[in-house]
């Protein structure tokens, strides 16, 4: 007799699509309701949304492999855009000497010197913005203006040229998804900004003392080979700043539109590192990430085949009502830790503590200098295959 397996739940939404990305709550519910694994059919992928399925992909990185890529795109059988991170679509065994050079470049110790810098930084920008009037656009006035002074400083790219890190992380994040319009839309100027991208990941385009030319070191030391050292500098161009621009964008949405966050901040300044988390749960700036099956996998009873695709929702987890109490609440007495809007294992976010810094530095000196912070118009989404992100976040400030 064969044992025969329970069917699949089956959606043919897509979570790739403009309603679903304006607003993925109601369609996360339904992930999550309809069981562990949710065979998605437009796209023959096998999606998870429950907390302690994510949690259990992410993990296990020996049946669920990031080498095939960790978008839709298969690498068995499709080339990719462009040559894969040796970090993000790889696996142990060569993922690991990467990692490590990373990791210990971006660790908590090593950053800290950058701490005092990043607090002149961003009460230089908060005073040149609010000179400006109370009234403006959060996101380019600070989610993107501060991230982008202060990460490609620390990395030790040129003044000249850092405003097409914007474009290439939005393109490269839409290419994790289907080739949608939204991959179409960042089609015509991807080699353009691909060549600047790659450019200044050469030692030459560095200054002696940022994460770049440490990362070189690295190569002298023997961690990593020298044809590596420039594809290690890409991933921090690619993985740095629109993850924080939408981060740092998510928080202050939050703290503007959660009644008493504002004061509770402005009274309790620590609050600036768990504000930063708890909005990376409730947000998840990074939706989703693929991995490829390695082979047969059984997931709750359910066969995902070899070769097959699956989707983590992160946002999904970092929202499951089996894991967090009220998660649609943004919570600063909430204990954040476990979300996986970083992702968990060894692929875990390796800059989160730099993220962190930012938010902390701009946050701590909005605190000092602003007395209420509140919506000043209607915010705007922007669309992305693999973040949440606004186009506008209109705010006006009592200082
Ligand atoms: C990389 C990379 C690119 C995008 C995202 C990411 C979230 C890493 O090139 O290594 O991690």
């Amino acid at each position: 007799m064969t044992a025969t397996l329970p069917a699949l739940p089956r959606s043919d939404a897509d979570p790739f699509g403009h309603d679903i990305l304006e607003d993925p709550t109601a369609f996360h519910a339904e992930l999550r309701d309809a069981g562990p694994v949710v065979h998605l059919e437009r796209y023959d992928l096998y999606a998870m949304g429950r907390y302690q399925h994510v949690h259990a992909a992410l993990t296990d990185w020996q049946a669920f492999q990031s080498g095939a890529g960790v978008g839709l795109s298969n690498f068995r059988y499709e080339k990719p855009w462009r040559p894969p991170s040796l970090l993000l679509e790889a696996d142990p065994p060569a993922h690991d000497a990467p990692r490590a050079v990373v990791s210990k470049i971006l660790s908590q110790r090593a950053i800290r010197r950058l701490h005092e810098q990043w607090i002149r930084d961003a009460e230089a920008l908060v005073d040149e913005v609010l000179a400006a009037g109370p009234t403006f656009d959060a996101v380019p006035a600070l989610a993107e203006a501060f991230p982008l002074r202060v990460f490609p400083d620390a990395v030790g790219i040129a003044r000249e040229g850092r405003e097409h890190l914007l474009p290439y992380g939005d393109h490269l994040f839409n290419a994790f998804g289907p080739a949608n319009d939204l991959v179409a839309k960042g089609a015509p100027r991807i080699a353009e900004l691909s060549a600047w991208v790659n450019a200044q990941c050469a030692r030459d385009a560095l200054t002696p003392d940022g994460f770049g030319a440490r990362i070189w070191a690295a190569a002298d030391h023997g961690d990593i080979t020298h044809d590596q050292a420039p594809l290690v500098v890409r991933s921090l161009l690619s993985a740095g700043v629109d993850t924080t621009v939408n981060g740092l964008t998510a928080v202050l949405y939050a703290l503007a539109t959660t009644p008493g966050a504002w004061q509770r901040l402005r009274t309790d300044p620590g609050l600036a590192r768990v504000a930063f988390d708890e909005a990376v749960r409730w947000e998840s700036p990074v939706q989703t990430f693929f991995r490829t099956a390695t082979t047969d996998v059984t997931v709750d009873g359910a066969v995902i085949p070899d070769g097959k695709k699956i989707l983590m929702f992160l946002g999904a987890a970092n929202r499951d009502p089996r894991r967090w109490a009220y998660p649609e609440v943004f919570d600063l007495d909430r204990d954040p830790s476990g979300h996986v809007g970083f992702g968990m294992g060894l692929h875990q976010c390796v800059g989160q503590h730099v993220a962190r810094l930012e938010a902390q530095a701009l946050l701590t000196v909005l605190a000092r200098r602003a007395r209420t912070v509140e919506l000043a118009a209607e915010p705007v989404r922007h669309h992305n295959n693999t973040m949440r992100a606004w186009a506008s976040l209109p705010i006006r400030i009592a200082v």
